[in-house]
């Protein structure tokens, strides 16, 4: 019976002495006088080998990382890991690995430096630790979308060649088109807003978004998985907030049950329900006052005043709300009308119903609230260096767009928040920097 490593211990429980075959890859070798020990890795997990010298098993030839078949009878071993060990009979070398592997695969990451695990990505992807970080990965895209759906939101995907930017700056990259400048798109923020003026009112989009940023930094990556949602007839970013609430509560709850062994693996934990529901809610203004006392009380020399929210503001909002609130999740509201886009919808004549969504110290989500009237976006235009032609994709706002709003959150980054990762580089497969294209 072909089983997964996974499946020996339960396997030597229910039906003890039963044969099994086993494939994956060499992870380690150790001998010990005349036995041999090899740790054999497949998708699920590790299982140790057990080769006597009574059986005649051939591995002189055996590099660690060729992909092999064995057959062997599961048992107990309390010093294996797991406490079960497959007791082989044969063993088969599917796939010889070279002998100069150029990455040490069974190394810990963390003794590794990020650029050669990046520069050997596939084979640094072996490692169970690093394999972890996109097992989670593919729960978080799981269940964002699942739990979307299950509020009726219908799943979209946008273009990606785009004729201008919709988030302000210059941050754009220049494809060549035919015979015309495009550009990669920063965000699908004009194509979900259509969708909801489309009548299809909810919806959202697992995508790339692309940035020209040029800085290096570990929360910066040049293309990320942009997580978008869009909602017609809400009232505020209260209705986002609770909705992100709801996403993330899923999130974390899908992660804790299908990745447990990952997070284990990187000694991680994921908020409950609860932390997620105590998350507090803080205007703009007060959060300043709160990350300038923060600043003030620290231990360390207290850094200049503080007039905006940056990286360190960031880390001083989340700290204070661990410490009064209980909760790894903080949200900021009501940022002045001068830090957001032509498209947000001011709640006064300074302020704005947008919020962003801060995560163990890091921006997880920016959202808010849109501008739904037509010719209120044409007179904020003028203060943002747009004209009418440059925003011609709303035009259709003028036949009866509801009051919407929606948010975008960062892939890479709730990724790297969950499982403690010290660079957002580490949750992208392929990771684009200024230097890095390749592989
Ligand atoms: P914003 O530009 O703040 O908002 O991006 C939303 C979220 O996307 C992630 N993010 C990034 N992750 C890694 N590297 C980057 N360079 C990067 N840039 C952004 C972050 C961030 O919080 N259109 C709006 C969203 C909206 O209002 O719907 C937008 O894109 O997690």
């Amino acid at each position: 019976m072909r089983v997964l490593a996974k499946a020996i211990a339960q396997i030597c429980r229910e039906r003890p002495g039963e044969p099994c075959e086993v494939l994956g890859w060499v992870h380690r070798i150790r001998k010990l006088g005349g036995i041999t020990f090899i740790i054999l890795r497949d998708r699920s997990g590790i299982l140790q080998l057990l080769l006597s010298e009574t059986r005649e098993v051939d591995i002189s030839n055996l590099t660690l990382e060729s992909a092999v078949q064995v057959v062997g009878v599961p048992a107990w071993n309390e010093k294996a890991p797991g406490g079960v060990e497959l007791q082989v009979h044969t063993l088969a070398c599917i796939a010889r690995a070279a002998s100069d592997l150029p990455y040490q695969v069974n190394a810990e990451p963390g003794k590794i430096g990020l650029e050669a695990i990046l520069d050997h990505r596939a084979l640094s992807l072996r490692n169970p630790k690093i394999q972890a970080i996109f097992k989670v990965q593919s729960t978080i895209i799981e269940a964002f979308a699942q739990y979307l759906r299950g509020q009726d939101f219908t799943e979209i995907k946008t273009s990606k060649l785009v004729s201008g930017g919709t988030e302000g700056g210059a941050e754009l990259f220049e494809v060549e088109y035919f015979d015309k400048k495009v550009y990669l798109a920063q965000s699908p923020q004009i194509y979900k807003q259509l969708m909801v003026a489309s009548g299809l009112e909810r919806v959202f989009e697992v995508a790339p978004a692309y940035r020209a940023e040029k800085h290096d930094t570990p929360r910066h990556l040049n293309e990320y998985v942009s997580l978008d949602v869009e909602m017609a007839f809400i009232a505020s970013e209260q209705d986002l907030i609770d909705l992100e609430k709801g996403i993330l509560s899923h999130i974390f709850t899908e992660v804790a049950r299908k990745n447990a062994g990952d997070l284990a693996l990187w000694n991680a934990q994921v908020p409950d329900a609860q932390g997620v529901s105590q998350a507090p809610i803080i205007p703009y203004e007060e959060a300043l006052k709160i990350a300038n006392a923060e600043s003030a009380s620290g231990n360390q020399k207290p850094s200049a005043r503080i007039f905006d929210i940056n990286p360190e503001v960031e880390r001083l909002l989340c700290n204070w709300a661990l410490r009064e609130k209980g909760t790894d999740l903080v949200f900021v509201n009501e940022f002045p009308r001068r830090y957001r886009p032509f498209y947000t919808y001011p709640s006064d004549t300074t302020r704005t119903m947008s919020f962003d969504a801060l995560f163990r110290g890091l921006e997880i989500t920016t959202g808010g609230r849109r501008q739904h009237d037509y010719k209120a976006l044409l007179e904020v235009l003028p203060k943002f260096g747009l004209k009418e032609e440059d925003i011609a994709g709303y035009r259709v706002f003028q036949y009866g767009c509801p009051p919407h709003g929606g948010f975008a959150l960062g892939c890479e980054r709730l990724t790297q928040k969950i499982l403690g990762l010290g660079n957002v580089k580490e949750a992208s497969l392929f990771p684009r920097d200024r230097k890095r294209i390749k592989p």
